[in-house]
This record gives C-alpha cells, sequence and structure tokens, in this order.
C-alpha cells in the first residue's frame, strides 16, 4: 500500500539520511542526479529517536537509503541504483561489456568490502580530522587508490570518470572521495588524485556537501 504522506505523488522518493554522514544515501542520490531523474527527498536524522520512529514506514530494514516507486520499494544503495539503472534504458553502467563487468565488480567491491576504510575514516562530507589508520584500513586505501589507477589508465580516452563515463561506480566511490578530503589521506597516483578530484568537483556532489553544511551548522539531526 502506498503511503498516505507520498499518495497522489508520481515522482520517485528517496529517503535517505543526514547528507554530512549518510555515505549510503549519498550513492544512489548521485545516480538519480547524473542521469536527470525527477525526485524528492525525505530525510531522516540518523540515530535519533525520530529515526528509530519513522524508519519502519518507509524501510523494511530500517535502513537508509531506500527509494519508493509508486508501489515499489527498493532498499539497499546498490539495488537501488540497479533499478535505477533499469530506469534509464541500462546507461547508468558503461555500455562496452568489459568495462561493464569490471564496473560491477569495483561496485560489488565498495558495497560488501573495505570494512577497515570505512570503520576507521566515518564518511564527513565536511570538515577535516586526522586519524591514524590501523594496518588492515591502510591495506583498503591502498587498493582503492590502485582500482582509481588502474581504471582510470584504461579508459583515459573515453571521459574523465572511472570509466571514462559516469557510472554507478562513480557513485560508489564518491563517499570515499570525501573520506579522502575529510582525513587528508595521501594520494600517491597523479591519477588516482585526479580522480578525486573529478569526483570532488562534481557540481551535485558540491551541491550535497552545500547541505550537509547547512545541517551542521543548523545542528540538525545533532
Ligand atoms: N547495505 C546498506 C547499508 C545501509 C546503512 O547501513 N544505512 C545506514 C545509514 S548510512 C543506516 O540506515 N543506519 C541506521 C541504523 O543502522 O540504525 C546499503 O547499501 O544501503
Amino acid at each position: 500500500m502506498l503511503l498516505p504522506q507520498l499518495a497522489g505523488t508520481s515522482m520517485l522518493t528517496l529517503v535517505i539520511g543526514n547528507k554530512n554522514l549518510s555515505s549510503w544515501s549519498l550513492r544512489p542520490w548521485l545516480v538519480l542526479k547524473h542521469f536527470g531523474l525527477d525526485f524528492q527527498e525525505v530525510k531522516l536524522p540518523l540515530d535519533t529517536a525520530e529515526f528509530h520512529r519513522e524508519v519502519l514506514q518507509y524501510s523494511p530494514s530500517k535502513r537508509v537509503p531506500v527509494l519508493i516507486d509508486g508501489e515499489v520499494r527498493v532498499w539497499d544503495s546498490l539495488a537501488i541504483a540497479e533499478y535505477l539503472n533499469e530506469k534509464v534504458q541500462g546507461r547508468a553502467w558503461p555500455t562496452d561489456a568489459a568495462a561493464r563487468a569490471h564496473a560491477r565488480a569495483v561496485s560489488a567491491e565498495m558495497h560488501s568490502g573495505f570494512v577497515g576504510l570505512r570503520t576507521h575514516w566515518p564518511m564527513k562530507a565536511t570538515g577535516n580530522a586526522s586519524v591514524t589508520l590501523p594496518p588492515d584500513a591502510m591495506m583498503d586505501v591502498a587498493r582503492v587508490q590502485q582500482l582509481w589507477h588502474e581504471y582510470r589508465s584504461q579508459y583515459a580516452q573515453r571521459g574523465p570518470w572511472l570509466f571514462g563515463e559516469y557510472s554507478i561506480a562513480d557513485a560508489m566511490y564518491a563517499p570515499v572521495a570525501l573520506r579522502f578530503r575529510h582525513y587528508s589521506a595521501l594520494i600517491a597516483s597523479p591519477l588516482a588524485q585526479a580522480y578525486q578530484d573529478q569526483v570532488i568537483q562534481d557540481p551535485h556532489l558540491q551541491a550535497w556537501i552545500a547541505a550537509a553544511q547547512r545541517e551542521v551548522d543548523s545542528h540538525w539531526g545533532a
């Protein structure tokens, strides 16, 4: 059944957490923006009584993000990205089969891995901090940089994103670019550094960062 507060709208709805903190929310939000899909946001403040009270009406997993499309609810960032990919006739993955397979592999690797990096350097879209990483997290940082270097070397001729044109893989790694910025990660490879710059300078990501700053300034969700 359609949620009463969303009845009467045929627009896609993305339920997200704080823009300063919610890395999983950022990913499908970027896919929606990059592929020009109209949507409205519902924002819930993470780790609050309000979040726990409200989230179940949207999300069977009690987590965000969740996409609501009429009667259809899709939870989990990667499943949402795949659903959106179908809405744009497959344009959210690279057209070339080998690039597509690798884009899917690195996206799955991000989705299921990098636990050390994600634990010790949680995403903050604003500000900066200095946090020393344990060896497992340092290996994650090195692996991300290695794969950025590898795919930017391979697909440089096709455009500035990881596989040339913008794809779900870029959305999956955007929170890592923000982590590297927040914690001032050293990036040895010039190609990986250029890719991080490309991700951070993305006007859509800049809009997300500006909204995150407004949250922080107004103590929203604090
Ligand atoms: N695997 C999920 C992870 C979702 C997730 O952990 N979301 C966090 C916010 S970034 C959340 O909802 N946390 C609230 C809680 O666990 O109570 C995805 O890819 O969407």
